[in-house]
Protein backbone atom coordinates (compact mmCIF):
# COMPACT_ATOMS: atom_id res chain seq x y z
CA UNK A 1 0.00 0.00 0.00
CA UNK A 2 1.33 3.15 -0.80
CA UNK A 3 0.38 5.47 2.23
CA UNK A 4 1.48 9.36 0.77
CA UNK A 5 -1.23 11.59 0.43
CA UNK A 6 -3.58 9.63 2.71
CA UNK A 7 -5.98 10.55 5.06
CA UNK A 8 -4.30 8.44 8.31
CA UNK A 9 -5.91 7.87 12.28
CA UNK A 10 -2.83 7.28 14.61
CA UNK A 11 -4.35 5.57 17.60
CA UNK A 12 -2.48 6.28 20.41
CA UNK A 13 0.20 9.62 21.46
CA UNK A 14 2.77 7.48 23.42
CA UNK A 15 5.90 7.03 21.54
CA UNK A 16 4.68 5.31 19.01
CA UNK A 17 2.07 7.35 18.09
CA UNK A 18 4.19 10.50 18.00
CA UNK A 19 6.86 8.84 16.44
CA UNK A 20 4.47 8.10 13.64
CA UNK A 21 2.86 11.41 13.21
CA UNK A 22 6.33 13.12 12.98
CA UNK A 23 7.45 10.58 9.97
CA UNK A 24 4.26 10.89 8.15
CA UNK A 25 2.88 14.17 8.67
CA UNK A 26 4.32 16.25 5.99
CA UNK A 27 3.03 13.80 2.66
CA UNK A 28 -0.47 12.84 4.82
CA UNK A 29 -3.34 14.16 6.47
CA UNK A 30 -3.00 12.95 9.99
CA UNK A 31 -5.69 12.81 13.40
CA UNK A 32 -4.03 11.41 16.34
CA UNK A 33 -6.45 9.89 19.14
CA UNK A 34 -5.55 8.84 22.44
CA UNK A 35 -8.49 7.74 25.30
CA UNK A 36 -6.26 9.63 27.73
CA UNK A 37 -5.27 13.31 27.73
CA UNK A 38 -1.51 13.19 27.12
CA UNK A 39 0.30 16.57 26.92
CA UNK A 40 0.90 17.12 23.26
CA UNK A 41 4.58 16.76 22.74
CA UNK A 42 6.97 19.74 21.69
CA UNK A 43 7.84 17.86 18.46
CA UNK A 44 4.21 17.74 17.36
CA UNK A 45 3.45 21.23 17.49
CA UNK A 46 4.77 23.13 14.52
CA UNK A 47 3.40 20.16 12.30
CA UNK A 48 0.10 19.80 10.74
CA UNK A 49 -1.04 17.66 12.96
CA UNK A 50 -5.11 16.80 14.22
CA UNK A 51 -5.76 15.92 17.74
CA UNK A 52 -8.27 13.75 19.32
CA UNK A 53 -7.87 13.47 22.55
CA UNK A 54 -9.94 12.45 26.05
CA UNK A 55 -12.44 10.23 24.11
CA UNK A 56 -12.46 6.66 25.01
CA UNK A 57 -14.76 5.81 21.79
CA UNK A 58 -12.14 7.45 19.52
CA UNK A 59 -14.81 8.65 17.54
CA UNK A 60 -14.52 9.36 13.59
CA UNK A 61 -11.41 7.62 13.86
CA UNK A 62 -12.89 4.92 11.25
CA UNK A 63 -13.22 7.79 8.73
CA UNK A 64 -9.99 7.73 7.38
CA UNK A 65 -7.73 5.85 4.57
CA UNK A 66 -5.65 3.94 7.23
CA UNK A 67 -5.80 3.39 10.78
CA UNK A 68 -2.11 3.26 12.48
CA UNK A 69 -2.74 1.25 15.71
CA UNK A 70 -0.27 2.21 18.81
CA UNK A 71 1.13 -1.56 20.04
CA UNK A 72 -1.08 -0.85 23.70
CA UNK A 73 -4.33 -1.05 22.20
CA UNK A 74 -6.12 -4.10 22.22
CA UNK A 75 -7.96 -5.85 19.42
CA UNK A 76 -11.22 -5.55 21.10
CA UNK A 77 -11.88 -1.51 20.98
CA UNK A 78 -14.71 -1.35 19.59
CA UNK A 79 -13.62 1.29 17.02
CA UNK A 80 -11.17 -1.88 15.58
CA UNK A 81 -14.62 -3.28 14.18
CA UNK A 82 -15.98 0.16 13.02
CA UNK A 83 -12.65 0.39 11.08
CA UNK A 84 -12.94 -3.41 9.47
CA UNK A 85 -16.83 -3.24 8.59
CA UNK A 86 -15.74 0.16 6.54
CA UNK A 87 -13.07 -2.10 4.91
CA UNK A 88 -10.37 0.47 6.54
CA UNK A 89 -7.07 -1.37 6.66
CA UNK A 90 -5.59 -0.82 10.14
CA UNK A 91 -1.74 -1.67 10.23
CA UNK A 92 1.05 -1.12 13.03
CA UNK A 93 4.02 0.97 13.31
CA UNK A 94 6.44 -1.57 12.13
CA UNK A 95 4.20 -2.53 9.40
CA UNK A 96 4.58 0.86 7.77
CA UNK A 97 8.59 1.16 8.69
CA UNK A 98 9.42 -1.38 7.27
CA UNK A 99 7.92 0.07 4.00
CA UNK A 100 10.11 3.12 4.78
CA UNK A 101 13.15 1.35 5.44
CA UNK A 102 16.43 0.38 3.15
CA UNK A 103 18.57 -1.85 5.58
CA UNK A 104 18.35 -5.47 5.91
CA UNK A 105 16.27 -6.09 9.20
CA UNK A 106 17.41 -8.72 11.91
CA UNK A 107 14.27 -9.17 14.36
CA UNK A 108 13.53 -10.49 17.64
CA UNK A 109 10.90 -11.59 19.56
CA UNK A 110 10.46 -13.77 22.46
CA UNK A 111 8.78 -13.44 26.00
CA UNK A 112 12.44 -12.48 27.96
CA UNK A 113 16.19 -11.56 26.61
CA UNK A 114 14.92 -9.81 23.90
CA UNK A 115 16.38 -6.76 24.66
CA UNK A 116 19.17 -8.11 25.51
CA UNK A 117 19.78 -10.05 22.38
CA UNK A 118 19.31 -6.57 20.72
CA UNK A 119 21.41 -5.05 22.29
CA UNK A 120 24.32 -7.82 21.83
CA UNK A 121 23.96 -7.98 18.21
CA UNK A 122 23.86 -4.25 18.16
CA UNK A 123 26.56 -4.57 19.81
CA UNK A 124 28.54 -7.30 18.16
CA UNK A 125 27.80 -5.68 14.80
CA UNK A 126 29.55 -2.50 15.79
CA UNK A 127 32.37 -4.45 16.85
CA UNK A 128 33.05 -5.37 13.75
CA UNK A 129 32.71 -2.03 11.89
CA UNK A 130 29.01 -2.43 10.21
CA UNK A 131 26.43 0.16 10.76
CA UNK A 132 23.59 -1.37 13.19
CA UNK A 133 20.68 0.41 14.34
CA UNK A 134 18.82 -1.39 17.37
CA UNK A 135 15.02 0.02 17.30
CA UNK A 136 11.46 -1.19 18.39
CA UNK A 137 10.46 -2.39 21.49
CA UNK A 138 13.48 -1.31 23.31
CA UNK A 139 12.35 2.13 23.59
CA UNK A 140 12.95 3.61 20.03
CA UNK A 141 10.33 3.49 17.60
CA UNK A 142 11.41 1.92 14.19
CA UNK A 143 9.46 4.72 12.05
CA UNK A 144 11.26 6.83 13.84
CA UNK A 145 14.82 6.05 12.50
CA UNK A 146 13.09 3.79 9.28
CA UNK A 147 13.30 6.98 6.86
CA UNK A 148 16.34 7.58 7.01
CA UNK A 149 17.72 4.10 6.89
CA UNK A 150 20.44 3.04 4.40
CA UNK A 151 21.27 -0.71 2.84
CA UNK A 152 24.34 -0.49 4.27
CA UNK A 153 22.67 -0.54 7.36
CA UNK A 154 21.61 -3.21 9.41
CA UNK A 155 18.42 -2.68 11.69
CA UNK A 156 17.85 -4.54 14.51
CA UNK A 157 14.73 -4.82 15.80
CA UNK A 158 12.98 -5.58 18.99
CA UNK A 159 9.55 -6.97 18.13
CA UNK A 160 6.49 -7.73 20.57
CA UNK A 161 3.32 -9.69 20.12
CA UNK A 162 1.32 -6.94 20.52
CA UNK A 163 3.45 -5.12 17.18
CA UNK A 164 2.87 -8.39 15.50
CA UNK A 165 -1.22 -7.79 15.64
CA UNK A 166 -1.42 -5.97 12.48
CA UNK A 167 1.11 -6.42 9.92
CA UNK A 168 0.92 -7.33 6.66
CA UNK A 169 4.44 -7.55 4.26
CA UNK A 170 6.58 -7.30 7.58
CA UNK A 171 9.54 -9.04 6.69
CA UNK A 172 12.56 -9.41 8.53
CA UNK A 173 15.97 -11.18 6.61
CA UNK A 174 16.53 -13.09 9.96
CA UNK A 175 13.80 -13.54 12.73
CA UNK A 176 14.47 -14.85 15.84
CA UNK A 177 11.97 -15.99 18.50
CA UNK A 178 13.98 -16.51 21.81
CA UNK A 179 11.16 -18.31 24.05
CA UNK A 180 7.53 -18.41 25.11
CA UNK A 181 6.46 -18.35 28.42
CA UNK A 182 3.00 -17.33 29.65
CA UNK A 183 2.53 -13.41 29.76
CA UNK A 184 0.31 -11.14 28.87
CA UNK A 185 -2.25 -13.63 28.63
CA UNK A 186 -5.13 -10.48 30.06
CA UNK A 187 -4.29 -9.49 26.02
CA UNK A 188 -4.59 -13.14 24.46
CA UNK A 189 -7.43 -15.54 25.15
CA UNK A 190 -4.29 -18.35 25.68
CA UNK A 191 -0.76 -19.06 25.68
CA UNK A 192 -1.46 -20.90 22.06
CA UNK A 193 -3.05 -17.42 20.82
CA UNK A 194 0.15 -15.58 22.25
CA UNK A 195 2.58 -17.94 20.60
CA UNK A 196 0.96 -18.09 17.41
CA UNK A 197 1.49 -14.09 16.97
CA UNK A 198 4.97 -14.40 17.96
CA UNK A 199 5.29 -16.81 15.54
CA UNK A 200 3.49 -14.26 12.48
CA UNK A 201 7.05 -12.91 12.80
CA UNK A 202 8.27 -15.27 10.18
CA UNK A 203 4.80 -15.11 7.95
CA UNK A 204 6.57 -13.30 4.81
CA UNK A 205 9.90 -14.73 5.01
CA UNK A 206 10.82 -16.93 1.80
CA UNK A 207 13.32 -19.30 0.94
CA UNK A 208 16.14 -16.23 1.09
CA UNK A 209 15.22 -15.70 4.64
CA UNK A 210 16.51 -17.16 8.16
CA UNK A 211 14.51 -18.24 11.15
CA UNK A 212 16.27 -18.97 14.27
CA UNK A 213 14.37 -20.55 16.99
CA UNK A 214 14.82 -21.91 20.65
CA UNK A 215 15.21 -25.78 20.71
CA UNK A 216 15.18 -26.22 24.05
CA UNK A 217 11.42 -24.56 24.04
CA UNK A 218 8.96 -27.32 23.60
CA UNK A 219 6.42 -24.65 22.18
CA UNK A 220 8.81 -23.03 19.17
CA UNK A 221 9.87 -26.77 18.55
CA UNK A 222 6.08 -27.70 17.94
CA UNK A 223 5.55 -24.62 16.66
CA UNK A 224 8.13 -24.59 14.18
CA UNK A 225 6.43 -26.31 10.98
CA UNK A 226 5.25 -22.74 10.07
CA UNK A 227 8.11 -21.55 9.32
CA UNK A 228 9.06 -21.24 5.49
CA UNK A 229 12.16 -19.97 5.22
CA UNK A 230 15.76 -21.42 6.48
CA UNK A 231 14.88 -22.83 10.14
CA UNK A 232 18.39 -22.69 12.15
CA UNK A 233 17.71 -23.87 15.59
CA UNK A 234 20.34 -23.03 19.00
CA UNK A 235 20.45 -24.75 21.96
CA UNK A 236 22.28 -25.39 25.52
CA UNK A 237 23.26 -29.24 24.00
CA UNK A 238 24.56 -30.54 20.95
CA UNK A 239 22.11 -31.83 18.49
CA UNK A 240 22.45 -32.83 14.76
CA UNK A 241 21.43 -30.06 12.53
CA UNK A 242 21.67 -26.52 11.45
CA UNK A 243 22.21 -24.16 13.89
CA UNK A 244 24.36 -22.97 16.90
CA UNK A 245 24.84 -25.03 20.68
CA UNK A 246 27.07 -24.78 23.61
CA UNK A 247 29.15 -27.45 24.38
CA UNK A 248 32.28 -28.10 26.96
CA UNK A 249 32.87 -24.06 27.18
CA UNK A 250 32.74 -23.97 23.22
CA UNK A 251 29.95 -22.15 20.77
CA UNK A 252 29.46 -24.40 17.80
CA UNK A 253 28.21 -23.46 14.78
CA UNK A 254 26.89 -25.48 11.99
CA UNK A 255 25.61 -23.63 8.73
CA UNK A 256 25.46 -25.35 5.10
CA UNK A 257 26.74 -28.39 6.49
CA UNK A 258 30.20 -27.07 7.37
CA UNK A 259 31.01 -26.38 11.13
CA UNK A 260 32.44 -23.64 13.03
CA UNK A 261 33.73 -22.98 16.46
CA UNK A 262 34.99 -20.76 19.17
CA UNK A 263 35.34 -20.77 23.32
CA UNK A 264 33.23 -18.56 24.76
CA UNK A 265 34.76 -15.91 26.27
CA UNK A 266 34.80 -14.75 29.33
CA UNK A 267 31.48 -11.89 29.87
CA UNK A 268 29.48 -9.67 31.58
CA UNK A 269 26.26 -11.57 31.36
CA UNK A 270 25.14 -14.24 33.72
CA UNK A 271 23.13 -17.13 33.39
CA UNK A 272 21.67 -19.87 31.28
CA UNK A 273 19.17 -17.34 29.67
CA UNK A 274 22.12 -15.10 28.83
CA UNK A 275 24.19 -17.95 27.23
CA UNK A 276 21.00 -18.68 24.92
CA UNK A 277 20.94 -14.79 24.30
CA UNK A 278 24.54 -15.00 23.58
CA UNK A 279 23.65 -18.03 21.47
CA UNK A 280 21.11 -16.63 19.18
CA UNK A 281 23.43 -13.01 18.74
CA UNK A 282 26.31 -15.17 17.69
CA UNK A 283 24.60 -16.93 15.01
CA UNK A 284 22.92 -14.13 13.52
CA UNK A 285 25.83 -11.86 13.39
CA UNK A 286 27.84 -14.79 12.18
CA UNK A 287 24.74 -14.98 9.13
CA UNK A 288 25.69 -10.80 7.82
CA UNK A 289 29.37 -11.80 7.85
CA UNK A 290 30.74 -11.25 11.04
CA UNK A 291 33.98 -13.21 11.76
CA UNK A 292 34.04 -15.43 15.21
CA UNK A 293 37.08 -13.24 16.17
CA UNK A 294 34.81 -10.41 16.07
CA UNK A 295 31.82 -12.08 17.69
CA UNK A 296 34.23 -13.41 20.88
CA UNK A 297 35.91 -10.08 21.44
CA UNK A 298 32.38 -8.56 20.97
CA UNK A 299 30.88 -10.73 23.55
CA UNK A 300 33.87 -10.03 26.01
CA UNK A 301 33.08 -6.69 25.81
CA UNK A 302 29.44 -6.44 26.05
CA UNK A 303 27.93 -4.42 28.96
CA UNK A 304 24.69 -5.29 30.70
CA UNK A 305 21.71 -3.57 29.97
CA UNK A 306 20.59 -1.32 33.01
CA UNK A 307 17.51 -3.08 34.87
CA UNK A 308 18.63 -6.79 33.78
CA UNK A 309 20.90 -8.63 36.27
CA UNK A 310 22.70 -5.50 36.88
CA UNK A 311 24.63 -5.63 39.79
CA UNK A 312 24.63 -2.51 41.71
CA UNK A 313 26.80 -3.17 44.63
CA UNK A 314 27.51 -5.03 47.79
CA UNK A 315 25.75 -3.81 51.10
CA UNK A 316 26.28 -5.55 54.69
CA UNK A 317 28.77 -8.30 52.36
CA UNK A 318 25.58 -9.20 50.01
CA UNK A 319 25.42 -8.65 46.48
CA UNK A 320 22.18 -6.85 45.41
CA UNK A 321 20.91 -6.72 42.22
CA UNK A 322 18.51 -4.76 39.98
CA UNK A 323 16.24 -6.83 37.91
CA UNK A 324 13.45 -4.93 38.21
CA UNK A 325 12.95 -5.51 33.78
CA UNK A 326 11.67 -9.19 34.72
CA UNK A 327 7.85 -8.82 34.85
CA UNK A 328 7.10 -12.70 34.32
CA UNK A 329 7.76 -15.11 36.89
CA UNK A 330 9.18 -17.24 33.62
CA UNK A 331 12.16 -14.04 33.65
CA UNK A 332 12.44 -14.32 37.72
CA UNK A 333 12.69 -17.83 37.40
CA UNK A 334 16.02 -17.68 35.08
CA UNK A 335 17.50 -14.73 37.39
CA UNK A 336 17.17 -17.27 40.50
CA UNK A 337 18.27 -19.97 38.65
CA UNK A 338 21.66 -18.02 38.07
CA UNK A 339 22.75 -17.90 41.17
CA UNK A 340 24.05 -20.91 43.73
CA UNK A 341 24.19 -18.63 46.70
CA UNK A 342 21.28 -17.76 49.42
CA UNK A 343 18.96 -15.63 48.08
CA UNK A 344 16.69 -12.98 49.34
CA UNK A 345 14.16 -12.10 46.55
CA UNK A 346 12.52 -8.90 46.33
CA UNK A 347 8.99 -9.37 44.10
CA UNK A 348 5.78 -8.01 43.48
CA UNK A 349 3.72 -5.43 41.74
CA UNK A 350 0.50 -6.04 39.37
CA UNK A 351 -0.01 -9.80 39.45
CA UNK A 352 -0.01 -11.40 36.06
CA UNK A 353 -3.21 -14.16 35.39
CA UNK A 354 -1.99 -17.16 34.27
CA UNK A 355 1.38 -17.06 34.64
CA UNK A 356 3.08 -19.54 36.82
CA UNK A 357 4.25 -18.44 39.82
CA UNK A 358 3.83 -21.62 41.84
CA UNK A 359 6.57 -23.04 39.30
CA UNK A 360 9.13 -19.83 40.26
CA UNK A 361 8.94 -20.73 43.63
CA UNK A 362 8.72 -24.67 43.78
CA UNK A 363 12.03 -24.50 41.10
CA UNK A 364 13.99 -22.30 43.39
CA UNK A 365 12.67 -22.69 46.84
CA UNK A 366 15.99 -24.92 48.12
CA UNK A 367 17.98 -21.74 47.39
CA UNK A 368 15.56 -18.59 48.68
CA UNK A 369 16.31 -17.58 52.30
CA UNK A 370 13.45 -15.32 51.66
CA UNK A 371 10.66 -13.71 50.09
CA UNK A 372 9.79 -9.71 50.67
CA UNK A 373 6.65 -8.85 48.78
CA UNK A 374 5.48 -5.49 47.61
CA UNK A 375 2.47 -4.03 45.53
CA UNK A 376 -1.14 -5.37 44.40
CA UNK A 377 0.30 -9.21 43.87
CA UNK A 378 1.77 -8.77 47.35
CA UNK A 379 -1.10 -11.17 49.24
CA UNK A 380 -1.77 -13.89 46.24
CA UNK A 381 2.15 -14.36 45.97
CA UNK A 382 2.44 -14.91 50.13
CA UNK A 383 -0.09 -17.76 49.51
CA UNK A 384 1.72 -18.49 46.47
CA UNK A 385 5.16 -19.02 48.32
CA UNK A 386 4.34 -20.48 51.24
CA UNK A 387 2.08 -23.64 49.14
CA UNK A 388 5.69 -23.64 47.50
CA UNK A 389 7.19 -24.95 50.30
CA UNK A 390 8.86 -21.10 51.43
CA UNK A 391 8.68 -20.16 55.11
CA UNK A 392 9.98 -17.05 55.34
CA UNK A 393 7.96 -14.84 53.52
CA UNK A 394 7.40 -11.05 54.01
CA UNK A 395 5.07 -7.99 53.28
CA UNK A 396 5.91 -4.82 52.92
CA UNK A 397 4.41 -1.83 51.95
CA UNK A 398 6.55 -0.31 49.36
CA UNK A 399 10.12 -0.66 47.85
CA UNK A 400 11.79 1.29 50.62
CA UNK A 401 10.54 -0.86 53.01
CA UNK A 402 11.51 -4.06 51.50
CA UNK A 403 15.14 -3.01 50.62
CA UNK A 404 15.69 -2.01 54.21
CA UNK A 405 14.37 -5.93 55.16
CA UNK A 406 16.53 -7.39 52.73
CA UNK A 407 19.10 -5.22 54.18
CA UNK A 408 17.98 -6.45 57.42
CA UNK A 409 18.10 -10.52 56.61
CA UNK A 410 20.97 -10.11 54.24
CA UNK A 411 23.58 -12.42 55.82
CA UNK A 412 28.11 -11.99 53.90
CA UNK A 413 27.47 -14.20 50.86
CA UNK A 414 23.81 -13.49 49.95
CA UNK A 415 22.25 -12.29 47.02
CA UNK A 416 19.18 -9.51 47.33
CA UNK A 417 17.69 -10.35 44.01
CA UNK A 418 15.45 -7.38 43.05
CA UNK A 419 13.46 -9.55 40.22
CA UNK A 420 9.40 -8.32 40.57
CA UNK A 421 7.33 -11.27 38.58
CA UNK A 422 5.13 -9.08 38.16
CA UNK A 423 4.33 -5.46 36.14
CA UNK A 424 5.08 -2.12 37.82
CA UNK A 425 1.58 0.12 36.66
CA UNK A 426 0.24 -0.82 40.29
CA UNK A 427 3.21 1.42 42.32
CA UNK A 428 5.84 3.34 39.08
CA UNK A 429 5.19 4.65 35.47
CA UNK A 430 7.35 1.81 34.47
CA UNK A 431 9.91 -0.99 35.08
CA UNK A 432 12.54 1.36 34.67
CA UNK A 433 11.52 4.03 37.44
CA UNK A 434 10.86 0.90 38.92
CA UNK A 435 14.34 0.08 38.76
CA UNK A 436 15.70 3.35 39.04
CA UNK A 437 13.70 3.94 42.62
CA UNK A 438 15.53 0.62 43.32
CA UNK A 439 18.98 1.78 43.48
CA UNK A 440 18.52 5.13 44.80
CA UNK A 441 17.19 3.62 48.20
CA UNK A 442 20.03 0.76 47.50
CA UNK A 443 22.70 4.13 47.84
CA UNK A 444 20.68 6.28 50.32
CA UNK A 445 20.85 3.06 52.62
CA UNK A 446 24.55 2.14 51.83
CA UNK A 447 25.20 5.85 52.56
CA UNK A 448 23.57 5.66 55.95
CA UNK A 449 25.37 3.01 57.75
N1 LIG B 1 -3.67 4.34 24.61
C1 LIG B 1 -4.95 4.51 24.10
N2 LIG B 1 -5.75 3.41 24.09
C2 LIG B 1 -5.37 2.18 24.58
C3 LIG B 1 -4.06 2.04 25.09
C4 LIG B 1 -3.22 3.14 25.08
O1 LIG B 1 -5.32 5.59 23.66
O2 LIG B 1 -6.16 1.22 24.54
C5 LIG B 1 -2.79 5.50 24.63
C6 LIG B 1 -2.30 5.85 26.00
O3 LIG B 1 -3.17 6.75 26.67
C7 LIG B 1 -0.94 6.49 25.73
C8 LIG B 1 -0.48 5.80 24.44
O4 LIG B 1 -1.63 5.17 23.89
O5 LIG B 1 -1.03 7.87 25.54
C9 LIG B 1 0.56 4.77 24.76
O6 LIG B 1 0.76 3.92 23.66
P1 LIG B 1 1.41 2.48 23.90
O7 LIG B 1 0.85 1.85 25.14
O8 LIG B 1 1.29 1.69 22.65
O9 LIG B 1 2.93 2.81 24.26
P2 LIG B 1 4.08 3.58 23.47
O10 LIG B 1 4.51 4.72 24.32
O11 LIG B 1 3.73 3.85 22.07
O12 LIG B 1 5.24 2.47 23.60
C10 LIG B 1 5.20 1.33 22.74
C11 LIG B 1 5.49 0.08 23.55
N3 LIG B 1 4.47 -0.08 24.61
C12 LIG B 1 3.68 -1.14 24.68
O13 LIG B 1 3.78 -2.08 23.94
C13 LIG B 1 2.64 -1.16 25.76
C14 LIG B 1 6.87 0.16 24.19
O14 LIG B 1 7.18 -1.09 24.78
C15 LIG B 1 7.90 0.41 23.10
O15 LIG B 1 9.17 0.64 23.70
C16 LIG B 1 7.51 1.64 22.26
O16 LIG B 1 6.20 1.48 21.73
C17 LIG B 1 8.47 1.85 21.07
O17 LIG B 1 8.35 0.82 20.12
C18 LIG B 1 7.11 -1.14 26.22
C19 LIG B 1 6.40 -2.42 26.65
O18 LIG B 1 6.00 -2.51 27.81
C20 LIG B 1 8.53 -1.18 26.81
N4 LIG B 1 6.24 -3.41 25.78
C21 LIG B 1 5.63 -4.67 26.14
C22 LIG B 1 6.68 -5.61 26.68
O19 LIG B 1 7.87 -5.42 26.36
O20 LIG B 1 6.29 -6.57 27.40
C23 LIG B 1 5.01 -5.33 24.91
Amino acid sequence: MDIRGKKISVIGMGKTGVATAEALASHNEITIFDKKEPLIPPQLKDLPVKFHLGDPNYTGAEEADLIIISPGVPKTEPFISRALAHNVPIRSEIEIAYKLCKSPIIAVTGTDGKSTTVSLIAHILQVAGKRAIACGNIGTPFISIAPSTTPEDIVVLEVSSYQLEWIEEFRPKIGMVLNIAADHLERYNSLEEYAFTKMRLFENQTGDDFAILNRDDETLLRLSHLVTSNILFFSLSPFEGEGVYFSQGEIHMRLRGEDFLFPLPETALEGKHNLQNMLCASLASFLVGVSLESISKALSTFPPLEHRMERIGYHKGALFINDSKATNPHATSKALSSFSAPIILIAGGKYKEGADYEGMFRENNSKIKAVILIGEASSRLENIAKAAGISNVYREKDLEGAVRKASELASPGNVVLFSPACSSFDMFTDFEERGRRFKEIFFALREES
